[in-house]
């Protein structure tokens, strides 16, 4: 069996997506999600230069060997363009095989190990009331768990808060939108807002938050601290997790579950925190890290140590990363949580898929292959558009972490 071609698709059905398309001798074709957002051409570049020309007339049933190939024969090792194209590669590779195999990718990976995947969704408002409103709203709609993430009184934006409640989108102009920043401010409310909600719905759903980077570890120890009361499911990003060493320090003063990962590439960003045992969940997903044969290897070493999946779902991960994890999640053994941000019926459309939300879970259907299509000739009309994240500037013009 040979690699026939591959191909890459690029798409703006409202935000920026790029697929790769590997074909092969015997008439199947797999996908994968290379999108990194805001950086999306850089890994276009890097498949078409260097990715693509080593393909073709492989065989794909070599997943494990061209992983490496693409791993340790870039030379210039990980970083999260060189990740996000062998993340492509590895999942269309995956996709190809389970579907050769006439099996849903969850069943070659081992079989299901859960009825259903948890997810949380994204409620966020402009102030206190209207997130609590907002978490209400995704109670009805039947979801356990929720992320919730405000506007902060006195500060003109904050991380999370979009134009749009069900669909937003952060990365919103060509250029990067310049947001001010207000560590105090942000946490004299934190506290408050999950207070109220916990008064507004008790206990019995799980509350989640995402504080972007934002903090100093000490900053973070004590929010941790003050969150105590209102039992979160997670606080995530505390502090920047370049140095990983600094989650000691959170961790020595609270015992709010603690996330990382988004952003990491390969298992060495996480190793030490992991086997410190200074997170409870570990966010990595299958195209920033390497695509699924990757994201095993960090959930083995993660199971070890009773550090659970928080799977990362915003929505500049595609619905074919989405479908991927969802696979991922119902096999893997030591599930936590899958983020679910959902994508406009425009992304739907271009991304014909098998997974269903039913009653807080995501299920990743019967299909053969992870169940994520890509309809090439309704996503060449939706043109590539540049597209950035903010920035974020503390009030006295420092430039901090968005
Ligand atoms: C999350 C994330 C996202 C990121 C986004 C950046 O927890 O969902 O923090 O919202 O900001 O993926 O592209
Ligand atoms: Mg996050």
């Amino acid at each position: 069996m040979k690699i026939t071609a591959a191909k890459v698709i690029v798409t703006c059905p409202g935000r920026n997506f790029v697929t790769l398309k590997i074909e092969t001798d015997q008439g199947v074709c797999g996908i994968g999600d290379a999108t990194l957002n805001g950086r999306e051409l850089a890994v276009v570049a890097y498949l078409e230069a260097h990715v693509i020309p080593t393909l073709i007339g492989r065989d794909p049933r070599q997943i494990e060997d061209i992983w490496q190939f693409g791993y340790r024969g870039a030379y210039w090792r990980r970083g999260p363009v060189t990740l996000s194209a062998i993340a492509a590669v590895d999942t269309a590779l995956w996709d190809i095989k389970a579907k050769m195999a006439g099996m849903p990718l969850y069943d070659l990976l081992g079989g299901r190990s859960r009825d259903g995947v948890m997810v949380y969704g994204h409620a966020n408002g402009a102030d206190l009331a209207e997130t609590v409103d907002e978490v209400g709203r995704y109670i009805d709609l039947g979801y356990k768990a929720i992320r919730a993430q405000s506007g902060i009184p006195g500060l003109r934006d904050a991380y999370g808060v979009g134009r749009g409640k069900l669909f937003y989108e952060p990365a919103d102009a060509g250029l990067p939108t310049e947001t001010i920043w207000d560590t105090r401010k942000y946490l004299n409310f934190t506290p408050k807002l999950f207070e109220a909600l916990r008064a507004a719905y008790g206990f019995d759903h799980h509350l989640l938050h995402d504080a972007h980077h934002r903090l100093t570890p000490i900053e973070a120890a004590g929010l941790g601290k003050a969150l105590e009361p209102f039992q979160l499911f997670w606080l995530e990003d505390a502090t920047p997790a370049e140095n990983q060493e600094a989650f000691k320090l959170i961790r020595a003063h609270t015992t709010t579950p603690l996330a990382v990962g988004e952003v990491f590439n390969t298992i060495w960003d996480c190793k030490d925190l992991i086997q410190n045992q200074l997170i409870d969940y570990i966010r990595c997903t299958v195209v920033r890290a390497g695509g699924v044969t990757h994201l095993r290897r960090i959930a083995d070493l993660a199971a070890l140590y009773q550090v659970r999946t928080g799977c990362h779902g915003a929505t500049d991960l595609s619905p074919v990363t989405m479908g991927a994890a969802l696979h991922f999640d119902t096999w893997v053994p030591n599930f936590g949580i899958q983020e679910y941000m959902r994508h406009t019926p425009e992304t739907d459309a271009v991304f014909p898929h098998a997974y269903t939300f039913a009653d807080g879970y995501l299920h990743p259907g019967e299909a053969a292959g992870h169940g994520v299509d890509i309809d090439e000739a309704l996503a060449a009309k939706y043109p590539y558009r540049p597209a950035q994240l903010p920035v974020a500037r503390l009030e006295d013009g420092t430039m901090w972490n968005w």
